[in-house]
């Protein structure tokens, strides 16, 4: 194994660390190298119920500091089963006003978790919701 390979091994892991805490519907971890204070708020929208084979918008509201996040780092959002897990995960783009949104097509019935993940100013929010498929 390189260095470069095991950097990489570290990033992952990281990274890993970082969004594998599923439990909490939210939660901010403040970067100790930002000079500015920053906010990083994500609102989630997401259907409650949906007929199986629907074709929905999901989309996440990106604020900081009271204020529309228009270049996220990343927003990313993750379907997963009822068992947690992982189905897709899905990047978004920024459409307007700090909303990035994405569509998506649940086949089958179920409860479902969408997690929306968003990096912006060095700090990550990851609000989920559940959505049920009927
Ligand atoms: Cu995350």
């Amino acid at each position: 194994m390189n260095i470069k390979t095991l950097l990489l091994a570290v990033f992952a892991s990281v990274f890993l660390a970082a969004c594998s805490d599923g439990a909490d519907d939210e939660m901010n971890h403040d970067a100790p190298e930002s000079d500015e204070m920053r906010t990083l708020d994500v609102e989630l929208f997401t259907p409650d119920h949906l007929m199986s084979g629907e074709t929905v918008e999901m989309t996440a509201h990106v604020t900081s500091n009271d204020e529309d996040v228009t270049e996220a780092d990343h927003v990313m959002f993750e379907i997963q089963d009822e068992n947690e897990e992982t189905l897709e995960e899905i990047t978004a783009e920024h459409s307007e006003n700090g909303e990035y949104t994405v569509e998506y097509t649940f086949d089958e019935t179920g409860t479902y978790t969408v997690i929306s993940h968003v990096d912006a100013f060095s700090l990550h929010t990851m609000p989920s919701s559940e959505v049920i498929v009927e």
